[in-house]
């Protein structure tokens, strides 16, 4: 097994530690909490200290994993938290330091050893131990072979916390990240005592109405172009707030657009605070939105991907417009300037 090695080391790091802090990317997402809560209740078993942070706090509806084990902010950790305090960190679905947030920050300056788990193809390496297994749907997916490889048990609150993570990733086994195996592990896990309509249920069907509500505003933004191969939106602050809203109730939408016959990207161009613009992208699998995001200075895979644009909304969509259009091999797409207005927005 190619990763075998891998796994003694982490095995080796895990057994001559004491006390663990767990992370993931900004606004955290079920992989990413999922992952968090099966490694800690792993740590747990074996009598170790363990803290879940992440920059940003839990969505309510993920409770159904935070119940198992606390997930929590940097705040958690008090004004000043001592540098020595974790011996080792995990980060879990991240590939890059920036969408560590501040828990990233704070963890380079401590000097902590960290251990990177995920599945994202990366040029950045930055742990003690990277193990990227790019051919696996999830976070979770990656640790499940790590419990195997190493005989740990894995109890039903943690077989439901790698399920969830499995199932959100692939969104219910529908992308092509879903390969035999994953739906292999997905099996095993419904053995081990994952319920597969609770999961389902808990991820898929909690909704609340300021996502509704941002998505009905949204889509009066949508443009249709390259013969509907293409579509794409925008979401302004006063979309946001006209919804009662957060950045991260848009996430979920470009999944919905890529079930429109016909389209083979979507776009989506979101206001991120005064950060700038959030570009994310997803394809049906026949381009590349990876490299286009890898272009703009972000990342991701194949079929889902985004970039941080530090500009105005008008300058983020006049610069990766062409590059969208570019990658469906368009020719003569419509200007840009005709396509910027909203119903919703003046
Ligand atoms: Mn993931």
């Amino acid at each position: 097994m190619a990763f075998q090695a891998q796994w003694n080391r982490m095995r080796e790091i895990i057994e001559v530690s004491e006390s663990f802090l767990l992370t993931s990317h900004l606004f955290p997402e079920a992989d990413s909490i999922g992952s968090e809560v099966a490694l800690a209740l792993h740590l747990r078993q074996l009598g170790k200290e363990v803290v879940i942070v992440n920059d940003t706090p839990p969505l309510d509806r993920y409770s159904f994993l935070t119940r198992l084990h606390p997930v929590g902010s940097m705040e958690d950790l008090g004004p000043h938290p001592d540098p020595d305090r974790f011996d080792v960190a995990f980060t879990l679905d991240v590939s890059t330091w920036d969408y560590t947030g501040e828990v990233g920050d704070w963890l380079r300056r401590a000097g902590t050893s960290v251990v990177a788990i995920d599945h994202h193809h990366s040029q950045e390496r930055f742990g003690v131990l990277d193990v990227i297994m790019e051919e696996a749907a999830s976070a979770g997916e990656v640790l499940y072979h790590y419990f195997r490889a190493t005989g740990a048990r894995i109890t039903p609150p943690m077989a439901e916390a790698l399920y969830a993570s499995i199932l959100f990733d692939t969104h219910g086994f529908r992308l092509s990240n879903t390969k035999n195996e994953t739906l292999r592990v997905a099996t095993e896990l419904l053995d081990l005592g994952a319920d597969h309509r609770h999961v389902s249920a808990q991820l898929f069907e909690r909704e609340s109405w300021a996502r509704i509500h941002l998505l009905r505003l949204a889509l009066g933004t949508l443009q249709r172009e390259c013969d509907g191969r293409l579509v794409w939106l925008t979401i302004s602050e006063d979309l946001f707030r006209l919804a009662d809203a957060e950045f991260v109730d848009g996430d979920g939408i470009l999944d919905f657009l890529l079930g429109l016959h016909g389209v083979e990207v979507c776009a989506m161009f979101r206001q991120l605070g005064t950060e700038g613009i959030k570009a994310t992208f997803r394809s049906k699998g026949k381009q590349d939105v990876g490299a286009l995001a890898e272009e703009l200075g972000g990342g991701g895979r194949s079929t889902a991907s985004g970039a941080l644009l530090r500009t105005s909304m008008h300058d983020a969509i006049r610069a990766v417009l062409p590059r969208v259009y570019a990658v469906l091999g368009a020719r003569d797409p419509v200007p840009v300037e005709t396509s910027l207005s909203s119903p919703w927005v003046s």
